[in-house]
Parts: structure tokens; C-alpha cells; sequence
């Protein structure tokens, strides 16, 4: 019998904690079931009709089912904190959706390259030019944030909100692989009223060692 929220993820992925941590902050009740990584499960029929691409986090609620995180991170603050946690009025919801792309088309993609191309891989196979170059520009990235953050004390303004969340997620591990990463000032204080948050110390703030050097899930 599913309960009202069931979400479907290993906790050890990026994209799933961004959702649990959402759910979180929402204080919504939900079934967690692990699934992917050594778990499985991604490529059973059931799976596959709530997301064709056979990836998580996939949520399920008394609507239907929903996938990409976040999409499903838009969709559960709508659906839960419409004038909070989700901007209604268009131009302030764009100050929010800027950042939330922002985070998947470009944060994210240069922040995994390094969590995957030096944390994750074996150092004997590491390519150290990729490294620095995906490094060169999470540096960029940083500092633009770290601009944005001087004037602002959340990413959609004044209060938290949705906006925060996914760029919010790469933060524990960006700082804490061990790299040499530039300490932007901003960011740093961002980060550090994040971890204020109950939430985010409950499913971000999670040791991830055991992934190091270890390409498999
Ligand atoms: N863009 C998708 C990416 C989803 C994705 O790549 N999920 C990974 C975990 S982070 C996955 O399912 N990998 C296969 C596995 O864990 O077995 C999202 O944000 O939800």
C-alpha cells in the first residue's frame, strides 16, 4: 500500500538527496524505497512506466508519477508552498527558475565532472586536464554565484526557496572532496545558513567517503 509521497532512489545519489531534502523542508510524510545503484530495480516494467528513462529519483504521489529532480523539486513546491517555498508571480519566479537552470545546465554538469572525473574515479585512472578544466570552471561558476550572493541572502532574494535547493546540493561535496577549491566568501555564508536548516544537515550533510575512488554505485 503506497502512502501519500513514495519516493524511489539510493540515498547516496546527488539528484535523490535534492528531492528528499525538499521533502523535508516541505514537511511532507513519504515512503522512501531504495532503488538504482547496487539496489536495482531501475529496469523492472513497474519502473520503467513511471520514468521511460530508467533513472531516479522518481516520485509518486495521488497524482500520478514524476521524474527529473528538478522538475519534481518545482513540482512539490508548487504543489505544497505556493507563495513560499515557490514564487508565484512571474518575475519573481523567474528569479527562482534562472537559478534552478542554471544549477542543471551548468553547475551540476561542471561540479559532477569533478566529483565523478577525481573523487570517484581510482586515482591511476584520473585524467588531471579534464580535472583542472572542469575545476576552472566550477571556479567561474563560484565566483558568479558568490556576486549574485553579495546583494542577496538567498538565490530568489530574501527568503529560501525552491531556487536554493539545487545549486544548494552540490555545496557538501564541492567543499568537502579534499580538492584545493577557491572559498568564495558569499557562498560560504550561503552555505553555512543552509546548514542551519534541519533539512539540509539531514540529507545533504551525509559522510560520502565511502564513494571515493569508487566508480561503481
Ligand atoms: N537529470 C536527471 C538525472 C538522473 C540520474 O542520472 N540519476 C542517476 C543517479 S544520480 C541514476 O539513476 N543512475 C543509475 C543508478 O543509480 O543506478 C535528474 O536530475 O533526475
Amino acid at each position: 500500500m503506497l502512502s501519500k509521497i513514495t519516493i524511489w532512489g539510493r540515498k547516496s545519489s546527488f539528484n535523490v538527496q535534492k528531492v528528499l531534502w525538499t521533502l523535508d523542508e516541505l514537511g511532507i510524510e513519504y515512503e522512501h524505497r531504495n532503488a538504482g545503484g547496487s539496489f536495482g530495480g531501475l529496469d523492472d516494467p513497474q519502473f520503467r512506466a513511471m520514468n521511460p528513462h530508467s533513472l531516479v529519483p522518481v516520485i509518486l504521489d495521488e497524482q500520478g508519477a514524476v521524474w527529473e529532480s528538478n522538475s519534481i523539486v518545482r513540482y512539490l513546491c508548487a504543489k505544497h508552498s505556493p507563495g513560499n517555498l515557490w514564487l508565484e508571480e512571474p518575475y519573481a519566479r523567474s528569479l527562482a527558475d534562472r537559478w534552478i537552470d542554471w544549477a542543471a545546465t551548468t553547475l551540476q554538469p561542471n561540479f559532477m565532472q569533478i566529483f565523478w572525473g577525481y573523487y570517484r574515479t581510482p586515482e591511476a585512472d584520473r585524467n588531471f586536464r579534464d580535472i583542472e578544466r572542469a575545476l576552472d570552471n566550477c571556479h567561474r561558476n563560484f565566483r558568479a554565484l558568490d556576486a549574485h550572493l553579495a546583494n542577496n541572502e538567498y538565490l530568489a532574494g530574501t527568503h529560501f526557496t525552491a531556487a536554493d535547493i539545487p545549486a544548494g546540493t552540490t555545496l557538501h561535496r564541492y567543499f568537502g572532496m579534499g580538492l584545493q577549491v577557491e572559498q568564495p566568501p558569499n557562498v560560504l555564508a550561503w552555505f553555512g545558513r543552509l546548514q542551519d536548516r534541519p533539512a539540509y544537515r539531514r540529507n545533504i550533510l551525509q559522510p560520502f567517503h565511502d564513494l571515493y575512488g569508487r566508480l561503481a554505485f
